[in-house]
């Protein structure tokens, strides 16, 4: 009789031992609603709000770390994330998914835009539906979007790499710029901002022979960049303003040694770009952290759905382990977030952070 007792009460502890397991590590952080305990799975799905990332497309790293944030934020507050990435980094293919995703009735969509302009129906439309909408990393305007998450302030970032190209090649030669698509709101305010700098008699000698646009796609930016190489024997400079254009840009230059004769900078992951600053052929560049970017983009979206902010100047709320945050008024006369200054990388730098992003 002890033997049977001993059975039955291990045999229940086992139960309730798995019980827990599963419970507890499934959801933390849901209310204590488990009344429902025929479907506890269905329950809590369908309890939880869905939050969208669309990134400019697919096979871009920058995207993927971004992505990897996003997913950490909503996760930590208890939702479902959803992502979509193009093929290619056009606006239609993410006219297409933004469509989708209202017909599906996520209660958040956040977008890196490939145009500023182009998604305002498709969004509005969410925004109508209820959806809070929102764009990081490059903007959609003012009226398709609740707030923007911004990397860094964009006149700094135009700014610093005309004076970084400037000085490694010493205030005299040709240059030429290597973006993303023609479209994209961020590469594009970025390559305003160069060109303001230029203006400055300082870089009377320094002369920008093109901007060329790599869609970032990696085959398409090498051949760029190779045209570049082709059209202007004497260029001394190539600013790639994305991280996918400055890492195909650095391994055409080391493929065809042209180390100390042509130089390069921009803004490039540590991961992609460490085997060029260490070998010189990009002196330094400049990025933000990519993962901190979704992150940072996750909680706002969290922060919209919960209702702690709605989107105006002046309204502040505490993001994660970025602690508090404020909403600012933007450029375009919308509102932003602002996540931080651009970081310099060099070759002192490049090793503790090549295995980060
Ligand atoms: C590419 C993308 C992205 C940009 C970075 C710097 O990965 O174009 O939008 O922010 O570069």
């Amino acid at each position: 009789m002890k033997r049977v007792l001993t059975i039955i009460i291990s045999f229940m502890l086992v139960v309730s031992l798995l019980a827990g397991c599963g419970g507890g590590s499934a959801d933390t952080t849901k209310p204590a609603d488990n009344t429902n305990t025929e479907k506890p799975a269905d329950n809590e799905s369908s309890a939880k709000k869905k939050y969208a990332l669309i990134v400019k497309s697919t096979g871009n790293p920058f995207m993927e770390k971004m992505a990897e944030g996003f997913k950490n934020a909503v996760e930590e507050a208890g939702g479902e994330v959803i992502n979509k990435a193009p093929d290619q980094p056009t606006a239609e293919a993410q006219i297409q998914m933004i469509e989708e995703l209202v017909s599906q009735k996520v209660d958040c969509i956040a977008i890196s835009a490939n145009d500023p302009d182009a998604l305002q129906p498709a969004l509005q439309k969410a925004m109508q539906a209820g959806i809070k909408v929102l764009s990081l990393d490059s903007a959609v305007n003012k009226d398709s979007r609740i707030v923007h998450i911004q990397q860094a302030d964009p006149e700094q970032i135009g700014r610093v790499e005309v004076q970084a190209a400037s000085e490694m090649i010493g205030g005299k030669g040709e240059i030429a710029v290597l973006s993303a698509t023609s479209q994209a709101t961020n590469q594009n305010t970025w390559i305003e901002w160069m060109k303001k700098e230029l203006e400055d008699s300082k870089y009377k000698d320094v002369k920008l022979v093109k901007v060329a646009y790599g869609d970032d796609l990696r085959d398409k930016s090498v051949s760029e960049t190779e045209g570049l190489l082709k059209s202007y024997p004497n260029l001394k400079a190539i600013i790639a303003p994305t991280t996918v254009g400055i890492a195909a840009a650095g391994k055409v230059l080391m493929d065809k040694n042209l180390k100390g004769k042509i130089v390069l900078t921009g803004l490039g992951l540590p991961s992609e770009m460490a085997e060029y600053i260490e070998g010189g052929i990009c002196p330094w560049m400049y990025l933000w952290n990519p993962i901190d970017l979704g992150y940072l983009a996750g909680c706002a979206s969290d922060a919209l759905v919960k209702g702690t902010i709605t989107g105006k100047e002046g309204e502040k709320f505490t993001a994660g382990k970025l602690g508090e945050k404020s909403i600012t008024k933007a450029a375009d006369g919308g509102t932003e977030i602002m996540l931080g200054p651009p970081f310099k990388f060099d070759s002192e730098n490049i090793g503790e952070w090549k295995s980060v992003y």
